[in-house]
């Protein structure tokens, strides 16, 4: 197969004056931040369902964007070409890893059977492209929500025929990404959850979904598999309510069916903002758990309020999004997988890697920033002395649990009143942040 992007060069970085729209401004992959090269923070990863896929195409229109890369769409001509198209890509760009649903990878066949005979086939091809390459697999998935056999769900489905359907492109799906080394595997329930529940046994889809993520533990343990199942929270869209609905519910539904030792999530920025969150908060809210494993990098547009995969484009956010990562001290098996898609206008070869550089620097910035901000460490010093009457007296006795709930009534009874507790400050907080941007 010859150059597919022929009209791109490799990207280079050429520093924050260049005017090269293809070249990094603020990426430079081997510069030390806080002691680790930038690529191994940032961890990139190209989404082989938006890149190599996606056209475009919305309720309203066919797509816009060419996919083919030369070959027969729905072939298996045509998803090697894909494979052809996305490492020469991931290689322009320097990007190191990838993630993929099962049926991003081969056209889905009449049968399970004839199916899995394509994606090992496909999964050779890749294979043999990873070794000359070293690029890696992030994280691979089932897709069980496109199939029309999934209109109920897969893990949450009333069909028990449907429910082993799903299993079995489960156990695929694992299989694959073991046969690629990846160290994640994210299950994503974009029909899991309800229309209505007039028609809906909550607690049994529940119990249900648990027993496919338990088997899933059980297969992926027994072939190999030692990196990190991911729940990744959305909180609607497909369906009118998910049950995975935020980082919050994720971790409580993990805790309660025992499943938090294997699992850790997948926090997608745009899902957050559908929930009513910040990124950061999904970030903050996993990372105390000890369960922040991965990044969908991406963006919403808070005017539309759906899933609109935007390329990162807003630094604040990005910034505070490493800010968690840097706190959480990095992310181990996890990395920042552009989960975006080009908007349907831009619909070109060069939009394709304008969107990846825009990212790219976007989230070089964000990890300069935070770095910054931690370096500069005023924040973390006002929210230190914040608490600080927590540190002695009966404060530190309430943190050690040495006190009662008489003892602190006689306290209070004897203050007679309290001070009005520090000013928040937040102001103040939010000029830091300009300052050490914009400085
Ligand atoms: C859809 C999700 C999906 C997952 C993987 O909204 O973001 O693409 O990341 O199934
Ligand atoms: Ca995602
Ligand atoms: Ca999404």
């Amino acid at each position: 197969m010859g150059e597919i992007f022929k009209n791109i060069p490799k990207i280079q970085y050429e520093g924050p004056s260049s005017k090269n729209p293809l070249a990094f401004k603020f990426y430079d992959a081997d510069r030390e931040i806080m002691g680790k090269p930038m690529k191994e923070h940032l961890r990139f990863s190209m989404a082989w369902w938006h890149t190599l896929c996606a056209t475009g195409a919305d309720m309203f229109g066919v797509g816009t964007a060419d996919k083919s890369f030369g070959a027969e769409v729905g072939t298996m001509e045509h998803a090697k070409a894909k494979v052809d198209a996305g490492f020469e890509l991931m290689d322009k760009l320097g990007i190191e890893y990838f993630c993929f649903h099962d049926v991003d990878l081969v056209p889905e066949a009449d049968t399970i059977a004839e199916t899995n005979a394509r994606l090992d086939e496909i999964t050779d091809y890749i294979k043999e492209k990873m070794d000359a390459t070293g690029k890696k697999l992030l994280w691979g998935t089932a897709n069980l929500f496109s199939n029309p056999i999934y209109m109920n769900g897969a893990g949450s489905t009333n069909s028990a025929d449907v429910y082993c359907f799903a299993a079995a492109q489960v156990k695929k799906a694992l299989d694959i990404t073991v046969k690629l080394g990846g160290k994640g595997y994210v299950f994503w329930g974009g029909r899991e959850g309800y229309e209505t529940l007039l028609n809906t046994d909550m607690k049994f889809e529940l119990d249900n979904i648990a027993r496919l993520m338990k088997m899933a533990v059980d297969y992926g343990r027994s072939i190999g598999f030692d990196g990190d199942f991911y729940i990744e929270p959305k909180p609607k869209e497909p369906t009118k309510h998910q049950y995975d609905f935020d980082a919050a519910a994720a971790i409580a539904f993990l805790k309660e069916y025992g499943l938090d030792k294997d699992f850790k999530l997948n926090i997608e920025a745009n899902h957050a903002t559908l929930a009513g969150h910040t990124f950061q908060h999904e970030l903050r809210v996993s990372a105390i758990h000890g369960m922040l494993g991965s990044i969908d990098a991406n963006q919403g547009d808070l005017l539309l309020g759906w899933d609109t995969d935007h390329f990162p484009f807003d630094v604040y956010e990005a910034t505070m999004c490493m800010y968690e990562v840097l706190k959480a001290g990095g992310l181990k098996n996890g990395g920042l997988n552009f989960d975006a898609k080009n908007r349907r206008p831009s619909y070109t070869a060069e939009d394709m890697f304008y969107g990846f550089i825009l990212g790219m620097d976007t989230f070089a910035l964000g990890l300069i920033k935070a770095a910054a901000l931690i370096e500069d460490g005023r924040i973390d010093e006002f929210v230190k002395e914040r608490y600080s009457s927590f540190n002695s007296g009966i404060g530190a006795k309430i943190v050690k649990g040495e006190t009662n709930l008489a003892e602190l009534a006689e306290y209070a009874e004897k203050l007679g009143a309290p001070e009005l507790p520090g000013s928040g400050r937040q102001e103040y907080l939010e000029s830091i942040i300009n300052s050490v941007l914009f400085g």
